[in-house]
């Protein structure tokens, strides 16, 4: 083992400040559950922004502003998450922003970007939504945080916590004092590390661009054969979600939700914006059945498409994210698989899952393969002791 080739021994000069899990209390059994410090009061939140280096402003954004969507678009799709090998870059699309950053009750202040004050172009951004999420019997006011990105020209200056601070500052100004986030680094600490499963539903694909390989002792046409799926999903009353279905989704999912150690708290307002189907952003489907007419399982999934870097024959990979299920009557495994029939009919590469709530139970048996990127899920100023399992964890983030 090299010098600090263990993340949890590794300094962290601006998360050693914050109010999060530090490594060196995870064995301190006396430490409480829940906020780690206290709110302040609201008059002595920072009234001002924090001080970026002379060259940037900051620019709160308003995603209803098309060249503005743009801009962030263009940002993203440009300096986004890629993967170890720098093969795939995040592609979320405008209408997936819009939809992500603009939820029932959103502050715009919260929307931030950075952009150079001569050219106006933007070089980077933070983004939170208000979200209600329960730890244990606690359901606390929280910020989601999400979009973190720094154009790759200016990396490695001290830019993200400058971003974070600012993010904090506005946060706090709502009087909301929690965040929940995720990341592929380890930072401190997280409260559970979830690893991503892929499903291949076009393997040609799927290998062309070295997003997989072929099996040992496979061929293609084996390996095709392998991943086909029937042309239509087999439960009987399997069919996409509609606005008149939101109050029985939202009885379903909040019944199922309420098993795990922390999810989100989702009345019908939030299932009407997060679950309702917008094309080639959100997509859910439920069981109706035939005879009683009653709901009595849903699916979900996202859409995100990710660019691929430096192939003469595609430029994307269209992939389908595992959302929110509920299965009550519908067996899980079957769920899914139809959940996966609707996917490659409509024409994705790929349908990713985390191994998140029940997933574990059906990604063996559908032919999804463990991915080789975790996913590490954090709060800020709460405390989890000890974790949890990614099978205690209801909450997909985006
Ligand atoms: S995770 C996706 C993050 N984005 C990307 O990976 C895009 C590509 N990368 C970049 O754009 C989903 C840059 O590399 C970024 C870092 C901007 C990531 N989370 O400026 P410096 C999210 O968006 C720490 C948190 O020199 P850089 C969730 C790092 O540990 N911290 O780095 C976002 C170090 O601090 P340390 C991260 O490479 C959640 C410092 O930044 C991080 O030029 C945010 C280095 O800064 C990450 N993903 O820019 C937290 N990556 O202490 C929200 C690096 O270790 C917290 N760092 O020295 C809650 C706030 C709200 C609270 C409300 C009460």
């Amino acid at each position: 083992m090299t010098l600090n080739s263990n993340p949890a021994a590794r300094r962290h000069k601006f998360w050693e400040t914050q109010p999060v899990g530090q490594f060196r209390d995870a064995a301190d059994a006396s430490l409480p559950n829940g906020p780690i410090e206290p709110p302040t009061p609201l008059s002595e939140v920072r009234a001002d922004p924090y001080p970026l280096p002379a060259a940037f402003e900051w620019l709160t954004c308003d995603l209803d502003d098309d060249a503005l969507l743009a801009d962030l678009y263009s940002l993203l799709a440009h300096n986004y998450v890629e993967d170890d090998e720098n093969m795939f870059r995040f592609n979320y699309s405008p209408a997936f922003l819009r939809w992500a950053l603009k939820p029932p009750s959103f502050f715009r202040a919260w929307h931030i970007g950075v952009r150079a004050k001569e050219s106006k172009k933007l070089v980077a951004f933070i983004s939170g939504v208000p979200a209600r999420i329960r730890a244990r019997d606690d359901v606390v006011r929280m910020a989601e945080i999400n979009f973190l990105c720094v154009h790759k020209k200016l990396r490695s200056k001290r830019l993200a916590p400058v971003l974070i601070r600012e993010v904090t500052r506005r946060v706090h100004q709502e009087n909301i004092w929690q965040a929940a986030y995720t990341a592929g680094i380890v930072l401190p600490t997280p409260i559970t590390t979830c690893r991503y499963w892929h499903r291949s539903l076009n393997p040609k694909k799927l290998i062309d661009v070295g997003f997989s390989r072929l099996g040992p002792r496979m061929t293609m046409s084996r390996t095709v054969r392998l991943y086909k799926l029937p042309d239509a999903p087999l439960t009987p009353g399997f069919r996409r979600m509609e606005l008149r279905d939101v109050a029985a989704v939202t009885r379903l999912l909040r019944a199922y939700l309420a098993r795990f150690v922390v999810a989100p708290d989702f009345d019908e307002v939030d299932v009407e914006h997060w679950l309702l189907p917008q094309e080639d952003v959100v997509d859910s489907y439920l069981v109706e059945s035939p005879e009683t007419h009653e709901v009595t399982d849903f699916c979900s999934f996202y859409t995100l498409p990710s660019s691929v870097l430096n192939n003469a024959n595609y430029a994307t990979l269209k992939a389908a994210y595992s959302y929110y299920n509920v299965s009550t009557k519908t067996p899980l495994q079957q769920l899914m698989n139809d959940a996966l029939i609707v996917a490659k009919r409509n024409n994705y590469d790929v349908f990713n899952a985390l191994d998140v709530m029940e997933n574990e139970s059906f990604l063996k048996e559908l032919k999804f393969g463990p991915g080789d990127g975790q996913l590490h899920y954090y709060l800020y100023n709460y405390r989890i002791r000890n974790g949890i399992k990614p099978s205690e964890l209801g909450l997909v983030l985006l």
